[in-house]
């Protein structure tokens, strides 16, 4: 999501959606759907001006130069283009089918390799029984709907006295970034066969907890899928009283300048719709939760943190409601720190690195809230692909072993870099000589 390769790819975009497409079902139709549908508008170039086209309530899902992806209700196209901007309707979700009838509440035919909820359950609680001295589950909530949200924790039987430092992983805040599911599965797989077997692996896993959370919007996700087809969905199926619209942008409720800064909007039918109150979601409320329970002894356990999303290929720190540098609670060491590992872990996976608000302004984020209130070294993915051409929200499943390969060095890098984040600007005496 970023203005980095003006030109090339971002003029293919349209012409390459239109073959990707032919005989595209409809977006994101059907119960609270609302009719939305991605469209590429060209003009906008600094990030005041995607914030500008964020505000109509439209997300913007990519950026390349002055050639935006974002998805939409048609009122807000309309707004976009009464900003002056030329707004083209893209085609839906690709036909993933195969020719073959959808199947109701599974991926489509040729997307079989990815994991409905259940199947993602279920791959997880094999591997835990598989490695029950490395991992355990917690059931830390639930859904709107009822289902299980749940933590992984991760950690070796060695120096079990010890207040390890702890790292989480959140993943699957938007109900249509399904590479990121795929992205805990493939961490949990990773973790558990290089114990014992790699030495970086195991040296982590000896010194430190970490906590995975699969599906943090698994209703999202499930709704996406539920006609076999894909929806195009972004928020939650919480339903908002006195309104058809569903859903609350889960990373613009968390409770930290909810509603500050015009990152987020008030209406039910936006995309970045921000809930009621901050923590409205249960599903965030549910996370922020498990998060403040590592307060132990007045003293958060968690120290660094990575939420995964699609696309863009990106590394984002925070903060994502003001375009400066730095904030009260954000001091130049704070992002002179997050700079350097942020652009380390993206020198390893080839994203571009970032502060949020590069991209446009936004509030309620769970970044914003793990840095600004718990001073969590937060970061978010934006994983595969970099532009929509490439498949956007939906990559073929070709791509998923590459794809979440493609973050083991960087995770590895967060949990070696997560005891004393500021080592890595030569300041580890100043910020960490007590035990940490
Ligand atoms: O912190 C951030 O800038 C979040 C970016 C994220 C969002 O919530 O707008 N981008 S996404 O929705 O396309 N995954
Ligand atoms: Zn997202």
């Amino acid at each position: 999501m970023r203005p980095r390769s003006p030109g090339g790819r971002a003029a293919a975009t349209v012409a390459v959606l239109l073959s990707l497409a032919l005989a595209a079902p409809a977006a994101a139709r059907g119960p609270g759907g609302g009719g939305t549908h991605e469209y590429e508008v060209t003009g906008p170039r600094t990030a005041a001006q995607r914030t500008a086209v964020a505000a109509t309530g439209a997300s913007v899902d990519s950026i390349h130069g002055d050639r935006i992806v974002i998805t939409a209700g048609a009122e807000q196209a309309d707004r976009v283009r009464a900003l002056g901007h030329r707004v083209v309707r893209l085609p839906g979700p690709p036909d993933r089918s195969g020719g073959r009838q959808p199947k109701p509440h599974t991926f489509p035919a040729q997307d079989a390799k990815y994991h409905t909820y259940a199947e993602a359950m279920a791959e997880i609680d094999a591997g835990i029984a598989a490695h029950p001295s490395l991992m355990s589950k917690q059931v830390i909530g639930r859904s709107h709907e009822g289902r299980d949200i749940i933590a992984v924790k991760v950690t070796s039987g060695v120096n079990p006295g010890a207040a390890k430092p702890e790292v989480l992983f959140t993943h699957h805040q938007h109900a249509r970034e399904h590479l990121t599911v795929e992205m805990a599965l493939y961490l949990l797989k990773e973790f558990g066969k290089g114990y014992g077997t790699d030495s970086r692996v195991t040296k982590m896993l000896d010194n430190r907890v970490v906590w995975i959370v699969p599906d943090v919007n698994p209703d999202g996700g499930e709704f996406d899928i539920a006609t076999g087809s894909y929806r195009n969905w972004r928020k939650n199926r919480q339903p908002n009283s006195g309104s058809s619209n569903v859903g609350t942008d889960l990373n613009r409720n968390w409770n930290y300048k909810w509603a500050c800064c015009g990152g987020s909007s008030g209406s039910t039918g936006s995309e970045t719709y921000r809930g009621r109150a901050a923590e409205s979601a249960p599903e965030v409320k549910v996370v922020a939760d498990f998060v403040r329970t590592r307060k132990i002894d007045g003293k958060q356990r968690i120290k660094a943190a990575i939420d995964f999303h699609t696309y863009s290929e990106l590394v984002m720190w925070p903060f994502g409601w003001t375009y400066d540098d730095t904030a009260p609670g954000l001091t130049q060491d704070d992002h002179d720190a997050f700079a350097k590992v942020g652009k380390s872990m993206a020198a390893s996976n080839g994203y571009t690195p970032e502060q949020s608000s590069d991209l446009y302004i936004t509030d309620g984020t769970i970044d914003d809230w793990l840095w600004g209130d718990q001073k969590i070294f937060a970061y978010t993915f934006e994983m595969y692909p970099s532009s929509a051409a490439q498949g956007g929200f939906y990559p073929p499943a070709s791509v998923i072993d590459r794809e979440t390969a493609r973050n083991r060095d960087a995770v590895l890098q967060l949990l070696e870099n997560a005891d004393c984040m500021y080592r890595s600007i030569g300041k580890e005496q100043q910020y960490c000589s007590t035990a940490e």
